[in-house]
């Protein structure tokens, strides 16, 4: 059951060509046969003709055996219709009909992890995008609406729990073992969020009691021997549904909500109408098998998928073009639950860490593209940084611009004009401008143009008359197919500090004094003027990142230490403590690549002494202080990028702060020891927990036997405890080539060598490791008994982690590693396109690396297009890279 093969060239779709359906669909009756061979699905519909004009009907369908057509309960003979690889057209058919498809799958033998699947003995499907026309002949796109019925017959032993959307409304007991369910769900939906699961579980059981005193059923299902795993995301669950009430005023509407936890998936994890499936990963969590990133994260998928009730599932969208419509708007709605349940300040440094190591790099190369994009060959290819943490970024500038309050209000008039419909980004957008009367025209063009613009601010204060003014220009590099770009209204939120670090009091907008203001950038130069400010200020810009733009700003040293060390918005003062480490970093690369001795200046060493020093600082935000900027962002700042120098730089400047901040790392890393109650998952011990880690990081650089010693006993000792210790200790092994490391490896596989979702950390820890051998080890691996190419968590872990977090093996100048990765997408093309084409991404980066990297990862991409067979998905990246 391979995909399509590009064997001409695959179509590409426009957004210009949107049609709406030729026909309505009034209800679906599925009933799915399952059996080891073999899956039979019967479906009844009911269709009438939008346009009486309409002649046939042109269904889709992929890998599906027909078994037979009956129009009005009358069999089709096969001049009634005609059949291709992806297509069942009906011919000449009336305004109103009937019609029943039987059509045989085989599961099993589905590799690709789209329609209906195996994962280990559970049945289970993923249609969205476009996985529904592998389970049947049908109007596969998301607006097309229509109230579904679900019947599963199946072995009663082997498939005791039979799950689908909705409610349960029947069921039965047949001959041959066998038994049978009915499902019905009460809303119209798109047929992507149709969801099916039969297996055997464990069942984590819980109610919630909604703000108009309905009782829902919560349901989490497990594999056998997981139970326990699974209390955080029910927790999550709670503390979404309470969240979404308090916040949106959005309540569930069924009377059970699923979710079921899978090994095989794609993705993280699924809306499914009231069944939620995940990938075990973003469910399965207890401190000795999960670390505080992974709790944190499970918290926010938990919720991103529950908020889709309403931000995708009640109100969808009308074509792939919108994805961003759902993707977009509930990831920031996940953004903000988690800054609620965490640390603002904290929730949104991770936030943007995550869109600048990501997205900036995607919106830069061949691969950038609008969040609402124009065109696309392989809608998979879609489920991009840009549609989802860019998206994220555009609502939170029209809330920005609208204030907390219009903004609730255009969401209140989203939902009540929108519900039950299939709409557009432009509908959304509308939305917000008729709830709040301010004109959103030219903030459209966020969604229409790619690319990350950049501000530069300079600024001059009189001080005779007093006055400080702020000149921003604002610009854009071309992107493909867009060589010019407008101006975008970018709101720069801004406030001024004294030299003492105050901050100064402001005329704002409405007239009153403030401490904020928000900067609004229209033209491609705005300037704004302060009046009455006293001495010449230190602006904080873009606080709180209030655009997904880069800003320049000529900052002196003096001023990021005191932004750094007042500022009043937290995420202002990470941004300066990056501006001071970046500059220096690059200072430091050009220096080497000058080939003259690198030499550390003492002020930043002196400068985080003095912040490992303030006990009042919350220990997250000390923790991400200290962390210095990613190679990938250091890369964003370079011409060409110089993958030695990068690292030269980075390992020289950590191995100094080490060197001389090591009594501090020390005392610092024993007064956050966590005892035994600490292994709790609490926003304290996770503070305390990443402080350490951080300094134990910065101490297993140091050549010192005693130190390394210290990191394998923290490893051992959590290692039956504590996952976040247990891995934190394990990553800094991982980059020595000193026995612990070997060692520690082989305790670690020894614990969890039958838990395959902690052995992925053991793949991930090898193959991000900096040691000179790490592709051999790599390559070794993935002949390893755990390792198994059908699995995309191991291929995420194992190459994902690779590619795409270990620039210097990765990039290594002989292009092993290109060949490597090349080879191994090919080979795995052919099982699973959706996730080759995830781990093609860093391939076809290509142009920013220097000339002969560059024509070594070409040569890869250029292998690919001449192998017969390709996906699309792969055709898709290889040829855009190209171009
Ligand atoms: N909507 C799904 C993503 C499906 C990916 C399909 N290739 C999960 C999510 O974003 O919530
Ligand atoms: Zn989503």
């Amino acid at each position: 059951m391979t995909k399509t093969p590009a064997q001409n060239t695959p179509a590409t779709i426009y957004l210009k060509d949107y049609a709406r359906p030729e026909f309505t669909i009034e209800k679906l009756d599925l009933e799915f046969e399952l059996t080891a061979a073999m899956t039979t699905v019967k479906s009844t519909m009911e269709l009438h003709k939008v346009d009486a004009t309409t002649q046939h009907l042109v269904l889709q369908g992929e890998a599906l055996e027909l078994i037979s057509i009956s129009m009005n309960k009358n069999i089709l003979l096969p001049e009634q219709y005609r059949l291709t690889a992806t297509q069942l057209t009906i011919l000449a058919v009336p305004e109103t009909f009937s019609l029943e498809i039987i059509v045989q799958i085989k599961p099993q033998e589905n590799t690709q992890l789209s329609g209906l699947y195996r994962s280990g003995a559970t049945f289970v499907t993923q249609c969205e995008a476009e996985g529904f026309r592998r389970i049947t002949y049908f109007l596969d796109r998301p607006d097309v609406l229509t109230h579904y019925t679900t019947k599963i017959i199946a072995d009663r032993h082997q498939y005791p729990h039979l799950l689908s959307n909705g409610n349960l409304v029947a069921k039965g007991e047949l001959e041959n073992q066998r038994h049978w369910v009915k499902w019905e769900d009460p809303f119209r939906k798109p047929c992507y969020l149709f969801a099916l699961v039969a297996g055997q579980f464990e069942l984590l059981e819980d109610y919630f009691i909604t703000q108009s005193g309905r009782r829902i059923l919560l349901h989490i299902y497990t594999e056998k021997g997981y139970l326990d795993q699974c209390h955080c995301a029910m927790q999550a669950v709670k503390k979404a549904m309470t969240w979404d009430e308090e916040n949106y005023g959005r309540e569930y509407d069924l009377d059970i909500f699923m979710i079921v936890a899978i090994s095989d998936f794609n993705s993280g994890a699924m809306e499914n109408k009231g069944l939620n499936i995940f990938n075990t990963k973003y469910i399965l969590a207890k401190p000795d098998t999960a670390t505080d990133e992974d709790y944190i994260y499970i918290q926010t998928v938990v919720a991103h998928e529950y908020f889709h009730n309403w931000t995708g599932n009640r109100i969808t969208c009308r074509d792939w073009f919108q994805l961003s419509l759902k993707e977009g708007l509930t990831v920031f709605r996940d953004q903000s639950f988690t800054a609620d349940v965490t640390d603002h300040g904290v929730a949104r440094i991770y936030d943007v860490n995550k869109l600048r190591n990501r997205q900036f790099p995607e919106d830069a190369g061949p691969l950038a593209h609008p969040v609402r994009p124009d065109s696309y060959i392989e809608i998979s290819n879609f489920y991009t940084t840009t549609i989802y943490e860019k998206g994220a970024e555009i609502i939170r500038v029209i809330q920005t611009l609208l204030g907390k309050v219009l903004f609730r209000r255009g969401m209140d008039l989203y939902f009540t004009r929108h519900d039950g419909q299939a709409v557009t980004i432009e509908d959304f957008v509308r939305a917000m401008e008729d709830a709040s009367g301010m004109n959103l025209t030219q903030c459209r063009l966020w969604y229409e143009q790619a690319g990350t613009p950049l501000v530069k601010v300079t600024a001059d204060y009189d001080a005779a008359t007093k006055r400080y003014t702020l000149t921003l220009e604002q610009g854009c590099l071309p992107t493909p197919g867009q060589p010019y770009k407008k101006p975008m209204h970018i709101p720069v939120r801004t406030a001024l500090f004294d030299h003492q670090g105050q901050t100064l009091l402001l005329d704002t907008d409405d007239g009153r004094p403030g401490l904020e203001k928000i900067l609004q950038l229209k033209e491609i130069t705005t300037t704004v003027t302060f009046k009455n400010v006293p001495e010449r200020p230190i602006p904080s810009l873009l606080r709180h990142f209030s655009a997904p733009i880069k800003l320049q700003f000529d900052y002196s040293e003096e001023e990021l230490v005191l932004l750094i060390k007042h500022d009043t918005d937290a995420f202002n003062r990470w941004e300066a403590s990056q501006i001071y480490a970046q500059r220096l970093l690059l200072e430091l690369i050009a220096t080497y690549q000058q080939k003259r001795p690198l030499q550390m200046p003492e002020k930043f060493t002196e400068l985080l002494r003095s912040l490992l020093n303030d006990k009042q600082l919350n220990k997250q935000l000390l923790s991400a202080l200290l962390t210095l900027p990613s190679e990938i962002y250091l890369a964003e700042h370079m011409a060409v990028v110089d993958v030695e120098a990068i690292f030269a730089a980075r390992e020289f400047v950590k191995l100094n702060i080490a060197t001389a901040l090591r009594a501090e790392f020390f005392a610092t890393y024993q007064e956050n020891v966590t005892t035994e109650t600490g292994i709790i998952f609490t926003l304290a011990n996770v503070g305390k927990r990443q402080l350490k880690n951080v300094a134990l990081q910065y101490l297993l650089l140091l050549p010192d036997p005693a130190l390394r010693k210290l990191g394998h006993q923290q490893f051992v000792t959590s290692l039956p405890l504590n996952m976040t210790d247990t891995m934190a200790a394990l990553r800094g092994l991982s980059h020595l080539a000193i026995p612990e490391r070997e060692l520690a490896l082989e305790q670690f596989y020894t614990r969890w060598r039958h838990e395959p979702l902690i052995i992925d950390k053991w793949f991930a820890v090898q193959a991000a490791s900096l040691l000179p051998d790490t592709l051999p080890q790599v390559e070794r691996l993935t002949h390893h008994e755990a390792f198994d190419i059908k699995n995309p968590n191991k291929v995420y872990a194992l190459i994902g982690t690779f590619g795409q977090q270990n620039m210097l093996r990765f990039h290594a100048a002989d292009g092993a590693g290109y060949h490597f990765l090349g080879k191994f997408i090919l080979q795995l093309d052919k099982l699973n396109s959706n996730v080759a084409a995830r781990m093609l991404k860093p391939l076809t980066e290509w142009r920013r690396q220097d000339s002969s990297r560059a024509a070594l990862m070409c040569a890869q991409l250029e292998i690919m297009m001449r192998t017969p067979g390709i996906s699309n998905d792969i055709y898709e990246l290889v040829t855009k890279s190209l171009a």
